[in-house]
């Protein structure tokens, strides 16, 4: 037997654990140990059963997904697949026992399944989490599943692909036991408890597969909720036919239909971009000159410097890890609002069913409201969330300095101004770092972490496993104006403003980029943020552009006339006391007549030229972040953008976009629009070689580590 799968036995019952560490993933040499361990189980007449159980933290978390790049590229036949085996597992003469601890998923759910029965540790989890990654259950999964925990769940669980907890998957069929005690002991008991009765083979139970009318309506409200939900994605689709299948069809059948949508899911640019997005959530945690050993700092209680929207989201983030956070602001009437935003978010939160009230009476006990800094001294760490304005920042940095105990970590949630700057007020620049939530802080899933030239290594390290700890995935970045999801994000409402300006009207502009997948277009998303905020920092800003390139001026005016986006009533669009955008004929009136003004020739622009405008120009201030060592690698851009931005995760970001394209493709279009548009779209060098060699962004490794700009 292989190191990767042990056969051992308790008397009559045999023992098969999996040891494939980290996670039990069903790599080469996985599936084969298996399978000769059921054929040995068969010969030993000593054996009336078998046990199936996962060595470490858990049972399996599905087929490797290393291996499917490998099938994509040609490296490796996909073979016969998982199929034979699970059928040799059903068919096997003596009961087979699965025992789950930790998670069955995918492939480990689905070799689950094959066995006769199913035992579980109370905190066990089974999920075909598949459609995340592109693909669908391609071992049998949606034929299986279906028969046993019912269409409607199978739906469910093979469409959008959300782990089901062990007493649920208990009273559905999927689990026939929960074991309290030990898990191996209590799955040999329940397999001498079955060795007299008939072992049902999965495949063959039919009774849960329902009536075709019940299911028609069941398959066309699932397809509905797949096209609101999961925009864009053909797996979720996918997943329901092959389902859907299930019930119309004999097994086998079914499961021919199964394997030809999971090639074609498996084969198509979405699944390579979202197995990218899998793997590029876990390759942005890793730093290269930042080793695994490097000592963590304790961050046991924080404190919030500013109330208002950014600091309050930033405390409850705190606050729902279960840090105890002190709120600090200036005065009684601004710590008032906060609280109340605060309290009425985590109201909002027990009426959608997120938390229950205790949690959240818990976390507001965290929540230590404060109008002095008295208590700053025994806090491990100090988010700064103040007014963007550099000398405020400094002041509160110098202040802190004198406050916290050394050691303490000093934050600033700034989103564009120079972290090196706001260190050097303090006397400890090693202490000081950026971190950079996004609004709505509660609910945003992206924290960049800006490195300052001084940052130490352990403020770092801690820093980004303090993301994780907060349920974040945090991005390491250089320090730069606007780090690296705000820059790109300039040029990219730069060209959105423009293209309005030449002539394409604001639905137009937003409804071609909300078609490309993201999650709002530009225009719309500058109403949401409130436009005079980047009014604000173009004022401040506006001495280091270059006199005679071209600017966008429509959001100023816009401003000017107190249409500030949502918040006001009216932006791009009017709103209504539901803040629903309805398009404002007196804007396209006065787009037309600030263009004609300025001399900008009006023309019909095709939605493809928007997204090539808007997209591409993320991608070209992209190549310069990554090229100047801003982002570590390309993907790190493409998690802070589908994390932060609302980019659609199925193109993978913008820089595995813009491989997918082809860099050559790239680069032509890019200059294509230098020569239409002038020198706001030169070709940034490293897309230029990149295309030349035949490179891809993703195979680009910075020579240098992430140093301040
Ligand atoms: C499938 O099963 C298709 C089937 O229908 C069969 C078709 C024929 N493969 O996330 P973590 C690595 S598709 C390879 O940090 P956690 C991961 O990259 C699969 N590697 O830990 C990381 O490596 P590193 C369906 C995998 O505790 C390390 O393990 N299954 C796999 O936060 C630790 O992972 C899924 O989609 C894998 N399947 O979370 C489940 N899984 O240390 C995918 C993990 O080098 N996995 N690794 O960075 C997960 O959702 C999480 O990893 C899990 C653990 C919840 C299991």
């Amino acid at each position: 037997m292989s190191d990767l799968v042990q056969l051992t036995k308790d008397k009559d019952v045999a023992i098969i654990t999996i040891n494939n560490p980290p996670v039990n993933a069903l790599g080469p040499g996985v599936p084969e140990g298996i399978s000769q361990a059921i054929k040995e189980i068969i010969r030993d007449q000593s054996v009336k059963a078998a046990v199936v159980i996962g060595a470490g933290r858990t049972f399996i978390a599905g087929a490797d997904i290393k291996e499917f790049g490998k099938i994509t590229s040609g490296k490796k036949d996909r073979g016969a697949g998982l199929l034979p085996l699970l059928r040799e597992i059903e068919d096997c003469p003596k009961p087979v026992v699965m025992a789950i601890h930790g998670m069955a998923f995918g492939g480990g759910l689905e070799l689950a399944m094959s066995g006769h029965y199913r035992v579980g540790a109370p905190g066990a989890q089974v999920g075909q989490p598949e459609v995340k990654l592109g693909i669908i259950p391609g071992a049998g999964g949606t034929q299986r599943l279906p028969r046993l925990a019912g269409v409607a769940k199978a739906v469910e669980m093979c469409a959008q692909g959300n782990p089901v907890p062990a007493r649920e998957a208990l009273q559905l069929g999927i689990f026939d036991q929960i074991i309290e005690g030990d898990l191996l002991t209590g799955a040999v008991a329940f397999a001498r408890s079955v060795l007299e009765k008939p072992a049902p083979r999965t495949r063959e139970r039919n009774e849960k597969l329902g009536v075709s009318e019940q299911n028609a309506a069941l398959f066309a409200a699932a397809r509905q909720m797949a096209r609101q939900k999961q925009r864009g994605m053909m797996a979720p689709l996918a997943a329901i036919e092959a389902v859907e299948a299930a019930t119309r069809l004999p097994f086998d059948k079914g499961c021919e239909v199964e394997k030809k949508l999971f090639n074609d899911c498996l084969f198509s640019d979405q699944s390579k971009a979202l197995m990218h997005v899998f793997f590029g959530e876990r390759e942005v945690a890793k730093v290269p000159d930042i080793p695994k050993e490097t000592p963590i700092l304790p961050v046991n209680a924080v404190a919030l410097v500013g109330a208002g929207t950014m600091g309050g989201g930033i405390a409850m983030v705190f606050a729902n890890a279960g840090i105890p956070v002190l709120l600090k602001d200036a005065d009684q009437p601004s710590l008032d609002r906060g609280m109340d935003v605060i309290r009425k978010n985590y109201a909002s939160s027990v009426k959608r069913g997120r938390f229950t009230q205790q949690f959240v009476d818990e976390r507001l006990q965290l929540i230590q409201p404060a109008l002095d800094y008295d208590d700053f001294g025994r806090v491990d760490m100090v988010v700064e969330a103040v007014f963007e304005g550099m000398q405020l920042k400094k002041e509160i940095f110098s202040l802190l300095d004198r406050l916290c105990r050394p050691g303490a970590i000093l934050a600033s949630n700034t989103s564009t101004l120079s972290i090196d700057e706001i260190a050097s007020s303090t006397e400890r620049p090693e202490a000081v770092i950026g971190t950079h939530f996004f609004s709505p802080a509660n609910v945003m899933r992206l924290l960049e972490i800006v490195r300052g030239k001084a940052s130490s290594k352990e403020v770092i390290a801690t820093c980004m496993q303090l993301s994780k700890k907060l349920g974040k995935v945090g991005v390491l970045v250089g320090n730069c104006r606007g780090f690296v999801g705000n820059r790109m994000f300039g040029p990219y409402r730069r060209e959105a403003q423009f293209l309005a300006e030449e002539g394409a009207s604001i639905e137009a502009v937003d409804q071609a980029l909300y078609d490309f997948g993201m999650a709002m277009g530009p225009l719309a998303t500058g109403d949401l943020a409130g436009l005079d905020v980047g009014w604000r920092i173009r004022k401040e800003y506006r001495h280091l552009e270059k006199p005679g390139t071209r600017q966008p001026f429509s959001e100023d005016r816009l401003c000017e006339m107190g249409r500030y986006g949502q918040k006001t009533g009216a932006g791009w669009y009017k709103y209504d006391e539901n803040r629903r955008p309805i398009p404002d004929p007196e804007v396209a009136a006065l787009l037309r007549k600030w263009a004609t003004e300025a001399g900008i020739p009006q023309r019909t622009i095709s939605p493809q030229e928007i997204v090539d405008r808007c997209v591409l120009a993320l991608v070209n201030e992209g190549a310069r972040i990554l090229e100047e060592g801003i982002a570590l690698r390309a993907v790190d851009i493409d998690i802070i953008y589908l994390n932060g931005y609302g980019f659609p995760a199925y193109r993978g970001g913008p820089m595995w976009y813009a491989d997918t394209l082809g860099l050559h493709k790239v680069c032509d279009r890019i200059s294509e629009f230098h020569r239409q548009h002038g020198e706001l779209w030169e070709p940034a060098p490293l897309l230029i070689r990149l295309a030349q060699e035949g490179g891809t962004f993703a195979e680009f490794h910075q020579s240098q580590d992430v140093t301040a700009a």
